[in-house]
């Protein structure tokens, strides 16, 4: 069939379709199978798009079970880049103002209020727990600062019900869901009631409850596993949809692109929310990629997208609130490309001015402030005061202190935490390990931490 195809049909004027050919082929195929139309093949909704670049060309398309293309009788190589970049959706200007004419979905007063407390709280945490990390009480931390803003915004264009897989410079999501402060340090402390055993590092929260997925450090590896979720959510009728973040950084990983295909052929409920904040540790996003950012990508493989001011939180609001809307009601991918800045390290493992100028983050941190930008909107609106700010960033502090008072306290979880939990029954090797493990305590005690139950 394939080298009939080749044969007699590569060149196939306007009106001869697919099934004339097939009509035309041995009864006994045709028997089997019905004629075929083209529409089966479609990849791409490009063939409504037909253009062609001169008259003569009109009456001539390449057919392919991808479908029909235009001929063209010059040679003519696509460029790298566009004519023009994809241009950024914002609504509020730089002074927080309403950006005229803008189209945006409303935010009430107690939604907005709400949003900026959430951004408060997060940059409040970063700031306590950085310190924790340096005093020593915790083995590590990540701030999302300059990113309160994505992190908050998107979250609140989202139903509780959408499932949530995270990198890990996503707290705010997590928070906004209610995840309770004490439990955050809980998790940074490794204790008892860390829900993960104190088996990961700290940062690497989740919750079964909240629909938020534990943040696994392998860079892009939670792209594959949104779409995937995604389409059970789908199979099951559910009117909910996927979302996952990523930094521009994971768009370098095979997973990226695993992702976006496998979410655009499969129709997946998913968006996908990139965080283009310029920096993936140290390599700078110029040497990340040559492509005009990340929006182009989702092109293509076939998925709307949309460029945001990440720094905006109207835009950001609209954009997801709208993108989810699209994922849910239409069953589809979206990808959403949020221009934002890491102002903070990549982690307390990490002195980025070592490779970054200081005034570049000092921009950023003071013009640029993206909380500042909201909080002016919200203060223009009559919605928030001083008095407000101050009472607000005192409360979170104080009850973070106490919270990390307890969870300085709590009891770490014991030894055999560490190799329960994956099988039902614990393989052979595994307990081998442990009583290796528990031998070497024994032998070198004082290279142990004395607190860990054995
Ligand atoms: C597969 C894999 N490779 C490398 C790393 C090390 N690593 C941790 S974070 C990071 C940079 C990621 O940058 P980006 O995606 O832009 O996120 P950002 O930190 O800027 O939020 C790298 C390379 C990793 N965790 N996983
Ligand atoms: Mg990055």
């Amino acid at each position: 069939m394939a080298s009939f195809l080749l044969g007699r049909s590569r060149i196939l004027t306007h009106h001869k379709t697919l099934s004339v050919l097939a009509a035309s082929s041995s009864s006994s195929y045709s028997s089997l199978f019905p004629p075929f139309s083209f529409s089966r093949h479609e990849s791409t909704k490009a063939q409504a798009q037909l253009e062609f670049e001169h008259e003569d060309d009109r009456n001539q398309v390449i057919d392919f079970p991808g479908g029909k293309v235009g001929f063209t009788s010059e040679m003519k190589f696509i460029s790298e880049s566009v004519q023009k970049r994809i241009p950024c959706y914002r609504v509020l200007d730089d002074n927080g103002e309403l950006v005229k004419y803008s189209s945006y979905v409303q935010v009430s007063k107690e939604m907005a209020v709400k949003m900026y407390s959430n951004m408060v709280t997060l940059q409040t945490m970063d700031n306590v727990l950085y310190e924790v990390q340096r005093q020593g009480r915790i083995s590590f931390y990540l701030t999302s600062t300059g990113e309160e803003v994505v992190n908050i915004a998107s979250a609140a264009a989202l139903s509780p019900d959408d499932i949530i897989l995270p990198q890990y410079r996503e707290p705010g999501v997590l928070l906004w869901r209610g995840f309770p402060l004490q439990q955050f340090v809980h998790q940074c402390f490794g204790n008892t009631h860390d829900f993960g055993k104190g088996r990961q590092m700290p940062i690497h929260y989740g919750s079964n409850k909240l629909n938020y997925f534990t943040v696994s450090s392998p860079i892009a590896t939670q792209l594959p596993q949104a779409v995937g979720a995604a389409y059970s959510l789908k199979m099951d009728g559910k009117s909910a949809c996927a979302v996952t973040y990523c930094g521009d950084g994971s768009t370098s990983e095979g997973d990226f692109h695993a992702a976006m295909n496998f979410a655009a052929v499969m129709d997946a409920p998913v968006v996908f929310i990139c965080r283009n904040n310029g920096w993936a540790i140290s390599t700078p996003v110029e040497e990340q990629f040559r492509s005009d950012g990340i929006v182009v990508k989702g092109k293509a493989y076939g998925i709307w997208g949309i460029r945001v001011d990440g720094n905006d939180a109207l835009a950001v609001y609209s954009a997801v609130h709208t993108a989810r809307e699209i994922a849910t009601r239409e069953k589809r991918p979206v990808l959403i490309e949020a221009l934002t800045y890491r102002v903070g390290h990549h982690s307390t493992s990490d002195d980025s001015t070592k490779y970054r100028p200081i005034d570049e983050i000092e921009y950023w941190k003071m013009e640029r402030n993206s909380v500042n930008r909201f909080k002016r909107w919200v203060e223009g609106n009559g919605w928030w005061s001083d008095k407000d700010e101050s009472e607000l960033r005192s409360s979170v502090r104080k009850q973070l202190v106490e919270a990390i008072q307890v969870a300085e306290k709590a009891q770490k979880p014991p030894l055999e935490d560490l190799f329960n939990d994956v099988y039902d029954q614990i393989p052979s090797n595994l307990h081998e390990q442990e009583t290796l493990l528990r031998k070497t305590i024994e032998k070198h005690p004082k290279d142990y931490p004395s607190d860990v139950p054995l």
